[in-house]
């Protein structure tokens, strides 16, 4: 298939060539997609140089797939234009995430929803997909009724520009902040911007998506966090579920799922961390434990490379499934 990448040269789209290399998708021509002033340069992929070009001549060259990057108000401009020509659109900005007629796939819980009349595919935010591969099972064995979570998020997050701040900052130099505050040596309370009701966007992504996602039912409060972490998010949850659960049963659903991995032994120091996750496409699961102050509550750590499962990883796998599904026509502009 003819594959294009809009925001290419960004910190996702450069994943989104890895992973796609990785996965082994069927590509016959890839399209690297960027704006009119990285129109030009060359990217390698496959062993063999690529030019970028704009969003008007990707158009042009009649992808099938397209996979967006370049932040919401690219993908509101150009994601339609691109469904017009029965190119199938994912998008990985907020711009469609809760548009009620876009479906929000993170692939192993909901990706089974995707028909062929599905043309603009929402990929979630980074820190709910990670928050719901580990919920998805648990929901289903026991009932979540509530979620309070609390992000330590990295600056990949924010983009080249916030790595480009701290990197400054721990040489000395006065360059161009991105946060309102310095992030080496700091904590910012502070993801996306704030809303009317106190709540920052990326807190409300919390609790909206995993609505729309997971069940409309369970109630989700946030509270998200940057931290002066590169690459990989974290997240503490404290899950409330219907009836009691037992911890050995999580464990074991745990271990058999295939997109999680399991670090959870405090007798040896084993615990999720970003230092492990970099790179991988597991979301990582660990300390379990009670909620001793409450019934059948429990609390849990989860870690995932922000732009692998959080971003690239999860858009490429919405196309494997779209594939799996034959809702992508391979070749059908060869
Ligand atoms: C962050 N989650 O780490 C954001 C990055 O809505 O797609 C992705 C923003 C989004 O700040």
């Amino acid at each position: 298939m003819k594959l294009a990448i809009v925001g290419v040269t960004g910190m996702v789209g450069q994943e989104m060539l890895k992973v796609v290399a990785e996965m082994n998708l069927p590509i016959t021509e890839l399209i690297p997609v960027a704006s009119k002033k990285s129109a030009g340069t060359k990217i390698t992929f496959g062993g063999q140089e690529h030019t970028v070009v704009d969003l008007e001549k990707a158009l042009e060259m009649k992808p099938e797939v397209a996979l967006f990057s370049a932040g919401g108000s690219i993908s509101l401009e150009w994601a339609p234009k691109f469904a017009a020509i029965k190119c199938r659109v994912i998008d990985n900005s907020s711009a469609f995430r809760m548009d009620e007629d876009k479906k929000l796939i993170i692939p192993e819980i909901n990706g089974d929803e995707l028909t062929a009349d599905d043309y603009i595919i929402a990929n979630p935010n980074c820190s709910t997909i990670q928050m719901l591969i580990a919920l998805a099972p648990l929901h289903e064995m026991y009932t979540i009724k509530r979620v309070v979570v609390s992000t330590y998020q990295s600056i990949s997050g924010t983009g080249a520009q916030a790595v480009k701040q701290m990197e400054n900052e721990r040489e000395g130099i006065n360059g161009e902040m991105v946060y309102p505050y310095p992030i080496d040596q700091n904590v910012l309370p502070h993801c996306d911007i704030f809303m009317d009701n106190g709540y920052t966007k990326e807190e409300m992504k919390l609790v909206n998506e995993t609505k729309k996602i997971l069940d409309n039912k369970i109630a989700v409060t946030a509270t998200a966090v940057r931290v002066p972490v590169q690459g990989g998010h974290s997240e503490a949850l404290n899950v409330n579920f219907e009836k009691d659960f037992d911890l050995t049963e999580i464990r074991k659903a745990y271990h058999e799922n295939p997109a999680i991995t399991l670090q959870d032994n405090p007798e040896t120091n084993t615990y999720p961390m970003p230092l492990y996750a970099k790179g991988k496409n597991d979301v990582y699961v660990g300390r379990l434990r009670r909620d001793e102050s409450q019934d059948n509550t429990l609390n849990m750590w989860v870690v995932a490379d922000n732009l692998r499962k959080g971003a690239a990883t999860n858009t490429v796998q919405i196309a494997q499934k779209l594939i799996e599904k034959k809702i992508i026509e391979i070749g059908r502009f060869a």
